[in-house]
């Protein structure tokens, strides 16, 4: 249970600028799907010197990037920061981390 989880009832879709094929993006998107959070994608361009907005968001070039405007959260980038900011701010729709509960059964499995 994330302390300052904001109330599910009215959040805003979360932002996230992406390359199309980036396996660092699609990781943050299926987060965001076991979440069950709402999420808009911004695709942005191939050319590093065009990446202007996430360049000012995040001060680097690099995708995913990700804007919360429900915790004011602008431009966070780096893949494992954007999962960890993600399982500490929303609790997932259930209660469990679903990959948390695959270890477990694995470990109960394997004994
Ligand atoms: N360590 C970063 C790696 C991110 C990364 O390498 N992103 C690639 C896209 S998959 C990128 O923006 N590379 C520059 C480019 O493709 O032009 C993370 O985990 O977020």
């Amino acid at each position: 249970m994330g302390e300052q989880t904001p109330s599910a009832d009215d959040l805003q879709p979360l932002e996230l600028y992406v390359l199309r094929g980036c396996p660092y993006c699609r990781r943050v998107e299926r987060r965001l799907e076991l979440l069950d959070l709402e999420y808009v994608t911004h695709d942005v361009p191939r050319r590093h010197a065009n990446r202007t907005t996430v360049a000012e968001l995040s001060g680097q070039t690099e995708v995913p990037v990700l804007v919360d405007p429900n915790t004011g959260l602008d431009g966070l980038a780096e893949s494992s920061d954007i999962v960890a900011y993600l399982e500490e701010t929303y609790d997932y729709p259930d209660g469990v981390d679903p990959n948390r509960g695959l270890l477990a059964r694995l470990r109960s499995f394997f004994g």
